[in-house]
């Protein structure tokens, strides 16, 4: 068990629920470009490992699986990781062609503007079935064809330099051939472009003055998932970056085999619900989402038009550093060797290389690391709640002589509700200071 109650307390907020809540808004407005695939937005978060590592085919040592990236209830059992949970469940009750998967999910990760512990996903997929096509006389491939016709054209420019497949980097797999692969993946691209062009449509039409409204710039990139291939990231540009908002692929086809649809082939992907409101309302801080604060629920309406989110003001930042070093043992590697090691970043940083998803098995095998960044960012949470906007890493370095290894953390803390006073913050730097010390072993400097 290594799951704190405020991350418990959260598990009866399904904010994707609550009326006029801006993730239920942006929620039904994706639903909306998705006609006829069912939706099931009620599946309860604690699984078990199976359904959320076994059944997706993560091998046995994915880092996803660390106690520093997951939280566990205990052995066999976690809050969900991501809505990919409830695939394998999905399929085999075999009810729709297409179904999306709306839920809270629960990741130890990153602290900082567009990543919080709790967060909501919505899964999608869709899928065909090889021998109706055949009892149709027609090829699968075709059958995928004659449906990417029905999905709404754009005339945006997207950015997709890669081939649909490549042999090294994004394989076709052996059940699959490259016709069929094409059209699943154009079936895939333009549903979900669809999607953000009708998001990013909404969010223009949500600003009164055009003046500043930037024309939308989107981007498809390889990714490798362990439960998808080949697999395509969708990033959007973001307040001067490219922001990733889901993971996608084509189905691994002993998924469907184990689910009992072995005739089944299709796509599947999971977005962040809450990057897709963020542009949707221009909403700056994912922390907003969990306010109770009037000032921001009272912005939004189902029944009106989306409006852009007024920020109400922002309130002072408050920088301070930590900066320890590693525990002495840090210093020799798990085979014995030398030299310090190595931070484990959040595996989600810069652009969201999830820790349960993205690593490809070729990666070394996890030792269990006893310096974790993952469990800064865990202290620092429950120390200081929302009251801290950001932690990074600012500085490393290692002792020419001892080898061990120093690091320094920024932490920012800004409260999205008032100005913190100073005695607050030295308050909550020091129980983190201490914390570091008494769970991490570190010392500080
Ligand atoms: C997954 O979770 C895969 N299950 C997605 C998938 C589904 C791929 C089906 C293929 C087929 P990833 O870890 O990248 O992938 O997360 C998906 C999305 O969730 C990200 O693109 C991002 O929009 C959002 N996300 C990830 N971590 C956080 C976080 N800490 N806070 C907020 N949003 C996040
Ligand atoms: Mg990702």
């Amino acid at each position: 068990m290594n799951t704190p109650s405020t991350i418990l307390d959260a598990i009866p907020r399904r904010l994707h629920l609550q009326p006029d809540h801006p993730l239920l808004i942006t929620r039904k407005l994706i639903e909306s470009r998705f006609p006829g695939y069912k939706a099931h937005n009620d599946l309860f978060p604690i699984v078990t490992t199976v359904q959320n590592f076994d059944s997706l085919g993560f091998p046995p040592d994915h880092v996803g699986r660390n106690r520093t990236d997951t939280y566990y209830l205990n052995k066999s059992t976690v809050l969900r990781t991501h809505t990919s949970a409830h695939q394998a469940d999905t399929f085999r009750k075999n009810e729709s062609e297409g179904y999306l998967i709306s839920a809270d999910v629960y990741r130890r990760d990153a602290i900082d503007r567009s990543h919080y512990p709790v967060f909501h996903q919505m899964e999608g997929a869709r899928t065909w079935d090889r021998s109706q096509a055949e009892k149709e006389g027609k090829s699968l491939a075709q059958v995928i064809w004659e449906d990417v016709d029905k999905i709404p054209k754009h005339n945006v420019e997207v950015e997709d330099p890669n081939p649909t497949n490549h042999p090294e980097r994004n394989p076709l797999q052996s059940t699959h051939s490259a016709e069929e692969v094409e059209a699943i993946a154009a079936h895939l691209k333009r549903s979900l472009e669809d999607m953000v062009i009708t998001i990013f449509n909404a969010a223009k039409s949500a600003t009164d003055s055009t003046a500043d409204a930037e024309p939308l710039k989107i981007r498809w990139v390889e990714a490798y998932f362990p439960f998808t291939s080949p697999s395509w990231e969708l990033e959007v540009f973001w307040q001067g970056d490219w922001l990733e908002v889901l993971g996608s692929g084509v189905v691994s086809q002993p998924i469907l085999n184990n689910a009992s649809v072995p005739n089944r082939v299709g796509w599947a992907f999971g977005l962040g619900l809450e990057r897709i409101a963020m542009l949707l309302y221009s909403i700056p801080d994912i922390r907003l989402f969990w306010s109770k604060d009037k000032r921001f629920l009272s912005q939004f309406s189902e029944t009106a038009p989306i409006k852009r989110f007024v920020a109400f003001s922002k309130y002072p930042a408050c920088f301070k550093d930590v900066s320890f070093w590693l525990s002495k043992n840090e210093g020799a590697s798990a085979a014995g060797g030398k030299g310090a090691a190595p931070i484990h970043p959040p595996a989600t940083t810069p652009s969201d290389s999830a820790p349960s998803t993205i690593v490809p098995p070729a990666a070394p095998a996890p030792t269990t690391p006893s310096f974790h960044e993952n469990d800064v960012m865990e202290i620092a949470r429950e120390v200081c709640g929302d009251l801290v906007e950001d932690v990074r890493l600012v500085d490393e370095f290692q002792h020419p002589k001892t080898g061990r290894k120093s690091v320094c953390y920024r932490v920012n803390y800004r409260s999205l509700e008032r100005t913190l006073t100073n005695e607050e913050t030295n308050e909550l730097h020091e129980r983190l200071r201490t914390l570091l010390v008494e769970r991490l072993g570190v010392e500080l400097r």
